[in-house]
This record gives C-alpha cells, structure tokens and sequence, in this order.
C-alpha cells in the first residue's frame, strides 16, 4: 500500500493563522468605530445569506485573552490579522480614534508576551463608508486616504509590528465590489471595477512608501494576492488562459512588481475603459521593493473558449471574458463547491518564484469550508479539513524541494467566522465556534496543527 512520507519544513518557517477584523470582531458600534462599506452592505437585505452581519461575529474584540490563550496553546510563531480601518480612523478621515488603536496596541502587546509574532493587514476589505459615499476605490482619493491610514498605523504600532500586509486580495475589493457586485459596495459597473484596481495599486505603493517611513527596521512590507492559478481544458484554450491569467493576476504583479499594466491587459479591456485613471509615474509608484508576496490559494481555475459566442448573464467578475467559460472541475470539492487540488499550489509557487527568483513568498492563507459538527462529546471530526490541510502543506513542501523561496504558512481560519456573502454558513476555522453561545472548541485539525507546528512536520497520514 502506498504511503505519503512525513515531510518536515525549514527550521525557520513560519507556521501561523489568520483572520481579518470584519470576520470576527463584532462590537461593530462601540468604542467609537465607524460604519464600514461591509456593515452597509450586509445590513442591506438579501446581500448576505439568512441576513448575517459581522455585528457580533465571534466577539474577538471582547474576547481578546481568550483567543491570544488559543494562539498561545497551538504554539504558532505568527498570527496574521487585519486592522479595521474605521476603527482606527472612523470615516477614513484623520482623526485618530485612541480607544480603537487600543484594542489593537492590546492585541500586539498580548502576541509578543506569547512570543507569536503579529502580522498586520491594513486592508481587508471594510472601507470606511464615507469613503465609499465619496467615490470608493474608482476615486483617485481613496488611495491617497489609504497611504495616510498606512502611515498612522505605522507612526502607532510601528515599533512591534515588524510585517505589514498593505492589501489583502485587491482581486476581490475590485471585481466582486465593484464588476460583480457579491462583495460590499455591490456595484456592477466594469469600468469602475477597472480604475478600483488602479487605485488599490497606487494605494499600495504609497503605503509601501508610507511604512517605510513610519515602521521601525527590520519591517518587512508585503502585499497579498489571491493569485488565480489558471488552466486550460485544452491547448486552443490557451489565449483565454491568457485573459484570465492578465485580470486576475498581471493586473496586479504587473504594477506592483514590474512598474507596468500588461499591454494584453490594456487592450483586452479597450471597449470598457481607455485606463486614462493612470497617471504618469502612477505605475512606477505602485511599484515599490517588497519583502515578500503574500499569496493566498484555495482552487485552481479551469477555463474554455467558447468559439467567439458570448454569455449573457448576470454581472460578471471577469470582464471582457464574456467568451470565456469557466469550467466546473472535478471533485473532491470543499463547502464552498472549490475543487481540492493541491498540485496548482505547487505550479503557483514554482510559476512565481521561477519569474522572480529573489521575491521569498508566504502562503498567507489557505484553508477549507465544511460542514462540521459539534459531537455530543465535544469533539468536532473534521478529518477532510486534516486531509486538505496535509495535502497544500505537502504541495508546498514539493515547492520548497524543487527551489522555491516559501517562507511561511498561514491556515485560514483560526476560527468559523463572517465568511462575507456567506454569513456564517462556511467553516472555515481550526476552532469550532458555537452560534448561540460564541464558545470556542478545537476542532480536530487544530490538535493536528498543533502537532505539525511543534515539530515541522507534517506527519504521514497512516
Ligand atoms: O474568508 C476569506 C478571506 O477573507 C479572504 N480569502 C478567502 C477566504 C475564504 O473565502
């Protein structure tokens, strides 16, 4: 019988979990916190399933020591976190909000004393809504708002925090925001979507710019993508690879890495904006040194060309692919219908670090959906949850053996929280948390973190 061998990772490899603010927060009225465009959006009907909103999520902000005890026992070097932007600065003005900084500088504070290193995003997703009232991520502003909010939260934690994440997954604040209309605002206007990823890119940069100058060295400053890794059903798909790979992923490490939009890009896009939002160095400022790239991956992608016809259909994330199908892919699938199928993380990396063989990455987030359950004896058998765990660490640890710079890993979640326009209907923690009483309980793939974190190791699952 064939068995998987255990694989052991780099001494230094930096294991670690991740939540974001809005998912798991709550006290979304208090201690002075603005609305974000996610409270409007989910408090509008029919945005997010059963009418779930992020007000209570799972009380992380009152429930701060016990879930620093949790990071604590699983033993975890790094906890990646999101700051909630109108927390901090409510109505992304510059009035500095102390009692919201507070909560944060507790949070820190509370990770050194364990000895887990704090991993800050500044951005995941819950735009101060006064920003959005004054044109969001398609307004130029934004992005110069975005770098003063950067540089606060350099100046206020700059000196315990030595990695920032400036954006997390602008693939989605931009296209599902703003093209598709899932996520908060919930516009469908393609050309919007557009210029919103021109923002989020000039808005990196100058954070990047704006971190520099505020953290205390050694910071390390990275940015996080959801790269998409793209296949075709069959070779004559490989220019709709093309398309989807120049939206989803060039669009991105395009400015932020080379300084430049891909020419594909610019001209797939033609009939929907002239990209006259670019301003001259706007890619060049988007461009800054960073220490690693933040990559988050669930699924691959498979796409088809659909010989010239064009589907019509609700709003799209994909713009300028209406001739594009996106093919449904084998299973095992998680809770959320994403395919399992580690290999692409391994092609991702290979692919990345054969492009820029200097940038080290860092799985920022990975991580599984299912529907588990609370066992009358307290125990929740997410067994699938272990086995796709096992299997993206082991296609990361064939990265790492094939020459790939990864650095870390993040599972997203450490606890079930808001999963967006899912509610609370996805699981996607290591901690069980209960509805009605918000009590957390380790799952079993938090025991079998535990023990991959303690020895660098993923066991064989025999
Ligand atoms: O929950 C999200 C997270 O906020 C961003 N990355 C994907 C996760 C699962 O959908």
């Amino acid at each position: 019988m064939p068995t998987t061998p255990a694989r052991a990772f780099p001494e230094d490899f930096l294991w670690g979990t991740a939540t974001a603010a809005y998912q798991v927060e709550g006290a979304a009225a208090e201690d002075g916190r603005g609305p974000s465009i996610w409270d409007t959006f989910s408090h509008t009907p029919g945005r997010v399933d059963h009418g779930d909103t992020g007000d209570v999520a799972c009380d992380h902000y009152h429930r701060l020591e016990e879930d620093l005890g949790i990071l604590a026992r699983l033993g975890v070097g790094a906890y990646r976190f999101s700051i909630s932007w109108p927390r901090v600065l409510p109505g992304g003005g510059d009035r500095l909000n102390r009692r919201g900084l507070d909560f944060y500088s507790r949070l820190v504070d509370g990770l050194l004393e364990r000895g887990v290193a704090p991993v800050a995003t500044l951005y995941h997703w819950d735009l101060p809504q006064e920003l959005e009232d004054a044109g969001g991520w398609p307004h130029r502003d934004t992005a110069l708002r975005f770098a003063e909010y950067a540089h606060r939260m350099g100046e206020a934690l700059g000196d315990r925090v030595h990695t920032w994440i400036t954006l997390n997954e602008p693939w989605c604040s931009a296209y599902l925001g703003y093209a598709s209309g899932v996520h908060a605002p919930g516009r469908t206007d393609p050309a919007g979507a557009l210029a919103a990823v021109h923002h989020l890119n000039l808005g990196h940069g100058l954070a990047v710019q704006a971190l520099r100058a505020t953290a205390a060295p050694p910071a390390r400053v990275a940015v996080t993508l959801n790269l998409h890794h793209v296949r075709g059903v069959s070779e004559r798909d490989a220019e709709a690879v093309r398309r989807v790979d120049a939206l989803a992923n060039r669009a991105f490490l395009g400015p932020m890495l080379d300084g430049a939009y891909p020419r594909d890009l610019i001209e797939a896009t033609a009939s929907v904006t002239d990209w006259a939002f670019v301003h001259d160095s706007d890619e060049a400022t988007a461009c800054q040194a960073l220490d690693l790239l933040g990559v988050n991956y669930y699924s691959p992608v498979l796409v088809r060309a659909r010989d010239g016809e064009t589907a019509d259909g609700p709003a799209s994330p994909w713009i300028a692919c209406g001739d594009v199908e996106f093919v449904r892919q084998p299973g095992p699938y998680t809770e959320m219908g994403w395919s399992i199928d580690e290999t692409g993380l391994t092609e991702l990396l290979l692919r990345l670090h054969g492009d820029r063989p200097s940038l080290p990455l860092m799985i920022t987030e990975n991580g599984a959906a299912f529907a588990d359950v609370l066992d009358g004896d307290g125990r929740v058998r997410d067994e699938r949850r272990v086995d796709y765990l096992r299997r993206h660490l082991t296609a990361v640890a064939d990265a790492i053996d094939a020459g790939a710079d990864v650095r870390g890993y993040f599972v997203w979640s450490l606890m079930d929280n808001f999963e967006w326009a899912h509610g609370y209907a996805k699981r996607f923690g290591i901690v069980y948390v209960d509805r009605e009483t918000l009590d957390r309980t380790w799952k079993d793939s938090a025991h079998w973190y535990r023990d991959v974190v303690a020895t660098g190791t993923v066991p064989d699952p025999s």
